[in-house]
Order: C-alpha cells, then structure tokens, then sequence
C-alpha cells in the first residue's frame, strides 16, 4: 500500500525512471547514499536490521522493527528526499522470448524502468500516453487520453517491493508495468541486493484478442513466460535472464508476480530461500525450497552462493492447471527457467543441476509465514458470529444475449461496472454517492468508521478456482484461509487473532475461504479485486469507500484536479470510436457488447 496515505495514487499505467537512471534496462540499483543511514555501521551487511541511527530529528531511529504502517522517515533530517521519474508509454514490436510481438511498453523497455527510492522518499512520477487510443481508468481517476501527461505523487510510506501497471487490466499484459523498490532496513542480513525479478506469462496475441477468448470460450492458454522480460522459448528462440553470484556472498531477491493469468512455483536449485518480506510486510525468516507467489504478490528472499561454483537453473512452475494454464509449465513439460551462474566459474552453457526439492502443487500460499511485527486483531470485534452481513460470495455465470454469452465474475452475484467518465472519487467530490449506489454494479461497500477492524468471510463459490484477491489503499490481516471448505459461522477456532499475516495480495482458494480484516486507518476509495486479468475484466471487485467525508476535507486531496483531468478525458473521449466494452476494469478496444 505504498503511498496510501495520498488519495490518488493507487493507480498507475506506468511510470520513467528518473533523472538519475538512464531510459535503457532496468538496473539494480542502489541509490542510497552512505550518509542517509545515520552512521556508518547501520544498514551494513551486517546489520540490515538498522535503517536510521536514532539522531536528534528521529529519536527513536528506524529499524525493521519500526511499525511501517504508521510511521516511516520524513524531511531531509531523517534521510527522506523527493525522486521524479518519467514514464512514456507507447507501442513496440519487441521480441521478449525471440518472436516479435507487439507490445505496449513503457520508455521503449519491458519490463518498464525500476522506481527505486529509500524508504520515506516522495516520488513523482510524470505519465505520458503515448498510445493512439487507450487511456488508463480509474476508481480514483479518469483515464489518460491519449497525448497527456498525469502526474502522481506519493510517500513511499512502507519499504519492500512492489510494482506498476496500467490499470486498464489486460493492458499490463501487453507489456504496461515495471519494478517499485523501496529500499529499507531488514528482518535478516545479507551482503548484496540483486534488485527485482519479475515473473509474468506470455500470450501469442494481444489482452484484447485474449480477453475476447476469456471472455467467450475461457482463457486460452499462455505460450510461455518471461523472467524479467526474457525467455528462450520451446523452439529455442530468445534468451534465459541470467543473474552473476559471488561464491560465498549472500544475495537479495525481489520476486514479483506479474502476469495475467498465473500462479507459480519458484525455486533455485540447491540455493533454499529465506523469505524476509511479503508484500511490503517484513517478516520472521522463512525458509524454504519453493515458494508460491498468486498474481500481484512479491516476496524479497535471500539466499547464500555456498555451493559448487557451478551455473543453477532458477525454476518457475505452475502448480496445476487452476493455477496456470501455460504451454511451457504442463507436467513433465518444465521450461521455464531463469539461470543463476557463479561468477568464478564463467560459462555460456545452459546449466545441468537438478532440483532435489518437491512442491506441493497447491495454488496458494506456503503456510506459516509470521509478520516480524505481531499485530493481534481484537476476536470479539469479529461480528460473523453474528450475522452474514460480512460474507462477500465470489461466483461465476454467463451473460448476454442467446448464442452470444459472455463469462462473467461476481460478488454477491453482483458484477462491478466503473464509469470511466465519472470515477468514484467524483460522486465522492460532489457529496453524491448515494446516485452512484443505486446504479448496478457499483459494488460500493461502506467503511465509515474510523481506526476500526472490519471483517469480510470471502467464500468460493461456482467454479471455485483460485483467485488472487487484492487490495488497494491497506495491508489486510489474514485471519484464515481455507481450501475446499466452507467458512463455518461461529467458528472462530481456524481464525489467527494474535499474528495474522498481512500483506496486499492474498489467494482465495480453491472452493475454500479467506478471512480478512480491514483496519480503517486510510480515508479513501480503495478497489479490492482479483488480479486475474480476466475476473476483474468479467467484474470480480468491490471498491470500498472509507470514511467518505473526511475524504473531501482533506488537505490535498486532488479533488480539484482530478475534475480537470476528468474534463480533458471526457472531451477526447466523446471524440473517438473506442467506447468502453466491460467491467472498465479490463482490455482495451470496442465491440463487445454486454
Ligand atoms: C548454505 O547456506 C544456507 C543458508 O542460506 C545454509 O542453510 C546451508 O547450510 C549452507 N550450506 C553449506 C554447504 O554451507
Ligand atoms: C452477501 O450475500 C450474502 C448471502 O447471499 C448475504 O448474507 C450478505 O449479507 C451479503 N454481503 C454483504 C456485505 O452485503
Ligand atoms: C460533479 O460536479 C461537476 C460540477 O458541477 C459536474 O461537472 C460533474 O458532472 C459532477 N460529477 C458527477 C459524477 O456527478
Ligand atoms: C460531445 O459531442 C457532441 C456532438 O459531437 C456535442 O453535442 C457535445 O456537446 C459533446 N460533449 C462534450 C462533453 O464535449
Ligand atoms: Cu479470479
């Protein structure tokens, strides 16, 4: 929830690296200067621990203990500076796995440049559309007419890892996202940061022919995936990203998931993980062979180069056809790898390690992972006990005309439906939420009440496959989490009162539960959906609207310009052909009616 604390920045189509960041290939860079730790011996490879020595402007200093949640560096007395970066997002034929394809990328790269900034940093970041006809929508804004430049500003308010994309969902997958690395303190150390890996699927044609599949027949299958924006394909095209390790050093790695339709099994070869965050959470080492990471979700691991000096396959796999239907990750077809190459032991082979380690073929998380920082939820205020009120009930059917049916995705049988004309936040400006409540499809859920947990049962229904749920604006706590299981009122005894994890994505399994709270610390408007391109497409979201009218008393709450952009959209918008087809949520383009 990075930069929740800013009313308008939960939405992105891209963004450029800054000034300081050439517009080429994203590069791990450090960019934080020795002086921002308070001390020479803070934030070292031995003591990741330590972000800010305590000094006069930062009594208390700040640590991986610090409650990021609530307090994090601010001004140049405490380390924190402002970084721009622009972003430019255009069509281009690039060719990630050897075969050309035509993407929509940010600053000509795919994946789009790294954002970095330390903890407490202001980023702004200047979006340009470059593209002929799409613009990016919004629960919070309008989309970007083609020609426009948005800026967005934000506090990187929590460290970790995350990403950007256009919102315009399917869009992502045609090449609109890139990397977010905030660095921060710690929960173990480690010598080097090797910066962001990101793992997305790779589709034959465009989101819109593909969502047109999705949305008729069902999702046709992905003809492979990228490892930061690379692959050698089946027919041997292309290339494996390759990442160089020192024997003997221990390395950092941020894994993020961000493809359309996949979950994935991630593994490096004899080089066990130790998961230190989740999402922008950091918690108690975690060690294991392989990790699980749902669409949207981001795990920072380390790992020590202490075996043969030798090249190792990285493995990325679909635990099952619910979870991924890929070409390259089917069964005994596995060919999805990255390669890890010890630097004392130069060589161009293709590696020929094997992995000793098995998975479980579960689509959803590893359990057992713990926040470093415990935050025990209070069991009494959990009112399913009493009534269903809370229960958000994913299902699936089938809409439209005879003949001409589409797939669609519910929550309590309702599908959202945004006006990109008129995004929430605008009823919200103008005190007329009650008009947009009546309309369907506006699956606004209230939050009015302030610094207060609320509790949603979210229950699998219909299909019951797995679906990554995502939240903007907040961590969630997850209080439980259930395959094949329907949630049982007043049974409480499955629920984590005292050390829920917390994090932005979590999976909703397979005809199982997740139990979630909210804790109302963020006034705003805050879109919860599934990350599966073609379930936000087909309407899988809810927007919460919390503690409506402080939204409007805030101080630089944007309000003002975000009508300015809404009216330069609405004039370019009645001008083009391309009208809005779905959800709002979804691929770009025109034709398919409801
Ligand atoms: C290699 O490092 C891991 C920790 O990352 C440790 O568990 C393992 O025992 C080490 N192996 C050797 C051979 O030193
Ligand atoms: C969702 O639907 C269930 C049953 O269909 C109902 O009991 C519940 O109150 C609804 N949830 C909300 C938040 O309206
Ligand atoms: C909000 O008010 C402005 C100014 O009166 C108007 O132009 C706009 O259409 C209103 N928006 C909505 C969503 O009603
Ligand atoms: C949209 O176009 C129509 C006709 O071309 C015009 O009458 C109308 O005023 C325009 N609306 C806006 C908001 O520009
Ligand atoms: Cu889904």
């Amino acid at each position: 929830m990075l930069g929740s604390r800013l009313l308008l920045s939960s939405i992105a189509l891209g963004f450029t690296s800054a000034s300081v960041l050439p517009e080429g290939k994203p590069s791990p860079v450090q960019v934080r200067a020795a002086e921002v730790t308070g001390g020479s011996d803070c934030n070292i490879a031995t003591n990741r621990a330590c972000w800010r020595r305590a000094t006069l402007a930062a009594p208390s200093g700040f640590n991986v203990d610090t409650d990021s949640e609530k307090v994090w560096p601010s001004g140049v007395d405490q380390g924190a500076t402002t970084r721009t970066y622009s972003l430019r997002v255009s069509e281009k034929t690039m060719s990630p796995d050897g075969t050309p394809k035509l993407m929509q990328v940010v600053n000509d790269v795919y994946p789009g440049p790294v954002i970095e900034a330390n903890w407490g940093d202001t980023v702004i970041v200047l979006v340009k559309n470059d593209l002929k006809d799409n613009g990016v929508n919004g629960i919070t804004e309008c989309p970007i007419e083609p020609g426009a430049t948005r800026r967005y500003e934000w506090v990187a308010t929590q460290h970790g890892t995350s990403w950007y994309h256009s919102h315009y969902s399917g869009q992502y997958g045609d090449g609109v996202l890139g990397p977010i690395q905030i660095n921060g303190p710690a929960t173990l150390d480690y010598d080097e940061d090797l910066g962001t890996m990101t793992i997305g699927d790779l589709y034959e044609n465009n989101m819109y022919q593909t969502g047109l599949k999705a949305e008729k027949g069902g999702p046709p299958p992905a003809k492979g995936a990228l490892i930061n924006g690379m692959m050698k394909n089946s027919a041997g095209q292309g290339k494996y990203a390759e990442f160089a390790v020192e024997k003997g050093k221990s390395y950092r790695l941020r894994l993020i998931n961000t493809a359309v339709d996949a979950g994935w099994k991630v593994s490096l070869d004899n080089h066990p993980f130790q998961v230190i965050a989740a999402d922008f959470i950091p918690i108690d080492k975690f060690n294991t062979p392989w990790l699980f990471l749902g669409i949207g979700q981001r795990y920072d691991v380390v790992f020590t180069a202490n075996q043969t000096s030798d090249r190792y396959w990285f493995r990325v796999q679909s635990p099952g056809s619910d979870c991924a239907n890929n070409e390259m990750s089917k069964g005994d077809v596995q060919k999805i790898f990255a390669i890890f190459g010890y630097k004392d032991k130069p060589s161009t082979a293709d590696p020929t390690s094997t992995s000793t380690a098995k998975h479980d073929q579960k689509c959803k998380e590893e359990p057992g992972m713990t926040p470093r920082l415990a935050k025990p939820l209070p069991e009494t205020e959990f009112t399913f006990i009493d009534g269903p009120s809370d229960q958000l009930k994913v299902n699936n059917g089938q809409k439209g005309p005879e003949g001409n049916k589409i797939n669609t995705w519910s929550i309590n049988e309702s599908e959202i439906n945004v006006e990109w004309e008129n995004p929430t936040i605008e009823y919200v400006a103008n005190n007329t939420l009650s008009v947009l409540k009546a309309k369907t499809g506006n699956n606004i859920y209230e939050l009015p009440q302030a610094n207060k947990f609320y509790f949603w049962v979210i229950q699998n229904t219909g299909l019951g496959v797995p679906h990554p749920i995502h939240l903007h604006g907040h961590n969630f706590y997850i209080l439980g989490q259930a395959e094949n299981n329907n949630f049982v009122k007043g049974d409480t005894t499955s629920l984590n009162f005292d050390t829920p994890l917390r994090r932005d994505v979590a999976m909703l399994p397979t005809k199982g539960y997740l139990v979630i709270a909210i804790y109302t610390d963020n006034p705003g408007v805050w879109l919860m959906h599934c990350h599966i391109g073609w379930h936000v497409a087909g309407g899988l979201g809810i927007q919460f609207v919390e503690r409506e009218p402080e939204i409007r008393s805030m101080k630089n709450n944007g309000l003002a310009k975000m009508q300015e952009n809404c009216n330069a959209w609405d004039k370019w918008y009645n001008t083009t052909i391309f009208k809005k087809p779905d959800s709002g949520l979804r691929r770009p383009g025109s034709g398919v009616g409801k």
